[in-house]
């Protein structure tokens, strides 16, 4: 065991295998209806290959279970938490309260105020415990994949050439888009 300065660490759970890899990435959602709405971050760090783990924790209906499982999660290996809650969205700022690894906030469109509510909430942290909120909606869910990858990127060469990648591509397919909308309006 080490300190790393974000918990005791066991050296043995650095060592990854190809077939075994320790999460890096904590995905916590408010509630199992959030899913569907950031579904899009799951599927971003599938695709760029970031071991993650997915749960289901609230900051009001099992506070207790938020404050466990922060409070343990550098120790095993986590690097970036992602909180995704809709509402009064408390999770992500809650989560930060209890850890020194980064959290990032994706405020859940629905209910009433549709995501203005969740947008508020996870935003406009105190000074002193910051939450980096993306954006409501799909787009926001996969930055949220994007930067965590970004963050584990500066320890991490391959993931970052793979993070390159994925930008290049997104930068070829606007190419493609503009070629295609040239042919066909003839300009
Ligand atoms: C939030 O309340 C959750 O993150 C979810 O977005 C919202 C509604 O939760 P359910 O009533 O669907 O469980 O805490």
């Amino acid at each position: 065991m080490k300190n790393n300065g974000y918990g005791m660490v066991s050296s043995r759970r650095s060592v990854k295998t190809k077939e075994m890899k320790m999460a890096q990435v904590a995905v916590l959602m408010g509630s199992s209806s959030d899913l569907p709405k950031i579904q899009s971050c799951l599927d971003t760090l599938k695709k760029l290959d970031v071991a993650f783990e997915v749960r289901v924790m609230s900051a009001h209906r099992t506070p207790d279970v938020v404050k466990e499982y922060i409070s343990g999660a550098a120790a095993k290996g986590i690097r970036v938490i992602i909180a995704a809650a809709g509402g009064a969205a408390h999770l992500a700022g809650v989560c930060a309260s209890h850890t020194i690894l980064p959290v990032i906030g994706i405020p859940v469109e629905g209910g009433s105020l549709n995501g203005m509510d969740a947008l508020l909430a996870t935003v406009q942290m105190p000074g002193g415990i910051p939450v980096a909120t993306v954006g409501v909606g799909s787009g926001g869910a996969t930055n949220a994949a994007l930067l965590a990858i970004q963050i584990l990127a500066l320890n991490d060469v391959a993931l970052a050439e793979r993070f390159a990648a994925d930008r290049a591509a997104r930068r070829q397919k606007v190419l493609d888009a503009d070629e295609a909308m040239m042919k066909q309006y003839g300009n």
